[in-house]
């Protein structure tokens, strides 16, 4: 049956009403919100546009677009009421300025490779300030350095760079879609750390939205909100809309290996020699181990689980470099020159992330995952090298536990050498490397993540005697909300410094100092925020 255009559209009105009955008389203190940011934003650049309520038929999507742990994409997990994609900054200006007057919760989000989700998930009712559209990148190759906004992901950092000059790199994380407005807020480390230190060693300037809508930079911020900003997060702080790097160089040609040993190829001894020599070993080169348990080759056909050792290296030279390197300090390896592939330092990116070298460095542009699955993480230090007994041990306790993942990487090099208060990264010389717990897995459901959750616990607290404490350390872009939270209310302070110490060690009173000046009401808050000074 055909229906004449007038009754089709009266019905379409009809079918439209509830929703938008719903929408208009439910939350009058989302439109006086909307109405807020309409009139804050200026009219060359409309905020409409970027603003999706839960009516909106894109509405999950654009939720789920940044969404990088399964565990919380998910019907049981509270969504936000509203989420702003900004287009402009003086979207994000709005965007402070109004929820402060409505009192509402603002949750920040660049690459949402948050690990617990801290950037879109949250406990009361909370809106998403989404910088994914504000990722302009401008390099500089004569002055050596890059003007990145925080929606930019990793993998166009490093592109961008990389077109203009195959001698230029940046030392940031290894997964290319992490995003830049969380990564080096946050501290930000990657293969060449032993080399040229963390992210945040390579920052000279920053632009930041405050508590007041303002719009500044690194000389009318001022050095103290600068140095905050550089490992203690951001969104502690402000609206962090761009860091200006400096470029380190790289060699032409750099090469990469992966090498595996299980425990029957002798990994006990590999390790061990492993934790003497990574930490220590020539600053170009960085050598993660990965320990995973896996099915041996079956003898006599059974079946018997074994912990397996992954070597992957970076090198920031050739082979042949890097053979006599290992064959003079690590020979225990066994590194051939057929483990050993020359290539660009961009394309050593596609290699450490596990995608074929030879695929079109374009697709480190691709803002999408090659996968996703639902994770858990957490972090240690360790400080001295365990021994073969302790290493078996571990190995016992991980084939018990089978499905979790240990990653060392190693520290040393240019780490010890930069003082633990130059930012409030505090993890320095000291740390022989630090720890990554994780666990994977592929089915939705509470109960199964619950399993794989407690099973990293378990992990973490079998290796106590191995690790740092007083206090236990971990890094803060690993977040973990086992550390404790902090519930917003009269507590905070107490309830932050269980996991500021931990996060930031004595570099946590200089931060809380910083946020009680810059952010006196703790409008930028989250879970595990940087709380203000107690008044009393
Ligand atoms: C697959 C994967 C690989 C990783 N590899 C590494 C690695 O190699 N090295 C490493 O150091 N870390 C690594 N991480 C951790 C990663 O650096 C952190 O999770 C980081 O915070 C992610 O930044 P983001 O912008 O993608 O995350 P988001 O989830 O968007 O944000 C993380 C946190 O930063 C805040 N934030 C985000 N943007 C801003 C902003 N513009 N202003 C103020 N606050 C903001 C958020 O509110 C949230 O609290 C990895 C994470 C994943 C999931
Ligand atoms: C969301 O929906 C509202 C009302 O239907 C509409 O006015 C607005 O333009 C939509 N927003 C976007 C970003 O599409
Ligand atoms: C997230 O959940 C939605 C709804 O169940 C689903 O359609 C989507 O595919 C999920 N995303 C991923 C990456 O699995
Ligand atoms: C295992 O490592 C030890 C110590 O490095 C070494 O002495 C031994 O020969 C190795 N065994 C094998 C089978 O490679
Ligand atoms: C290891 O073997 C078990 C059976 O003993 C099997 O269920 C499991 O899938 C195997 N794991 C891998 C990674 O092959
Ligand atoms: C080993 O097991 C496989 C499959 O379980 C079986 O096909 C094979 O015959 C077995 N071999 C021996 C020697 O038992
Ligand atoms: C099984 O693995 C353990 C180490 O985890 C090893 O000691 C043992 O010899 C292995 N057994 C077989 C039959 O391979
Ligand atoms: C990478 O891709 C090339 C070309 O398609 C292929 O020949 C090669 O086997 C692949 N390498 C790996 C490790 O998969
Ligand atoms: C945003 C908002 O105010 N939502 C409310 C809409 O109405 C339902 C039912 O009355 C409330 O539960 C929501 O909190």
């Amino acid at each position: 049956m055909l229906l004449p255009l007038s009754l089709l559209s009266i019905i379409l009105i009809i079918l439209s009403l509830p929703s938008q009955t719903l929408a208009s008389t439910n939350s009058s203190s989302e439109n006086t919100f909307i109405r807020c940011l309409v009139h804050h934003s200026d009219s060359s650049n409309p905020i409409t546009p970027a603003i999706f309520t839960p009516n909106n038929a894109s509405f999950s999507s654009v939720l789920q677009a940044y969404i990088r742990n399964l565990r919380f994409n998910n019907s049981y997990t509270r969504k936000p009421y509203l989420i702003i994609t900004a287009l402009h900054v003086s979207h994000v200006q709005a965007a402070v300025v109004c929820a402060q007057k409505h009192n509402l919760q603002m949750k920040i989000r660049s690459g949402g490779h948050d690990y617990e989700g801290v950037s879109y998930v949250a406990e009361v009712p909370f809106f998403i300030l989404d910088m994914f559209n504000i990722r302009s990148i401008d390099v500089d190759i004569a002055a050596g350095t890059a003007y990145v906004q925080a929606g930019a992901t990793l993998g166009e950092v490093y592109y961008r760079i990389a077109e203009k000059s195959d001698t230029h790199g940046f030392p940031a994380g290894v997964c290319p879609t992490v995003g830049v407005g969380g990564h080096i807020s946050g501290g930000g480390y990657g293969n060449m750390m032993r080399k040229y230190g963390l992210s945040v060693d390579n920052v000279i300037d920053a632009e930041i939205v405050d508590v007041n809508g303002r719009l500044l930079d690194r000389k009318s911020m001022g050095e103290d909100l600068f140095w905050a900003i550089k490992g203690g997060g951001g969104a502690s702080f402000g609206v962090v809309i761009s860091y200006k790097i400096r470029l380190v160089q790289v060699p032409k040609v750099v090469t990469v290996f992966q090498v595996r040993r299980t425990l029957e190829e002798n990994a006990t001894n590999i390790v061990y020699k492993w934790e003497h020599v990574a930490p220590n070993i020539d600053n170009d080169l960085f050598i993660r181990l990965i320990l995973d348990v896996v099915n041996s080759t079956s003898q006599n056909n059974v079946t018997n689980k074994t912990v397996r050792g992954t070597f992957i290296a970076l090198f920031l030279g050739d082979s042949k470099r890097l053979l006599s390197i290992m064959k003079e300090s690590f020979p225990e390896l066994g590194l051939k020159e057929s483990d050993c592939i020359e290539t660009s330092w961009l394309r050593s990116v596609l290699f450490w992330t596990n995608i074929n070298i030879t695929m079109p460095v374009e697709i480190l542009l691709d803002r999408m995952p090659q996968s996703l699955n639902y994770l858990k993480r957490k972090s240690d230090y360790v400080k001295e090298a365990i021994s073969k007994e302790g290493l078996e041990g571990i190995w016992k306790k991980m084939i018990e536990l089978e499905n979790t993942i240990l990653y060392f990487n190693p520290y040393g090099g240019r780490m010890a050498e930069i003082p633990a208060t130059a930012t409030p990264f505090p993890h320095r010389a000291g740390n022989l490397w630090k720890v990554q717990y994780q666990a994977n897995w592929n089915e939705p459901g509470k109960e199964v993540a619950d399993y794989y959750i407690d099973l990293t616990r378990k992990l973490h607290s079998y290796m106590t005697p191995f690790v740092s404490k007083n206090p236990r350390e971990a890094f803060f872009n690993y977040k973990d909300l086992d550390l404790g939270i902090n519930h917003n209310g009269k507590n905070s302070y107490q309830e932050g410094r269980v996991y500021g110490v931990e996060y930031f060690k004595e570099n946590f009173d200089k931060l809380v100092q910083i946020k009680t000046k810059v952010d006196p009401h703790n409008f930028f808050r989250n879970e595990q925020s940087i709380p203000t000074k107690p008044t009393n």
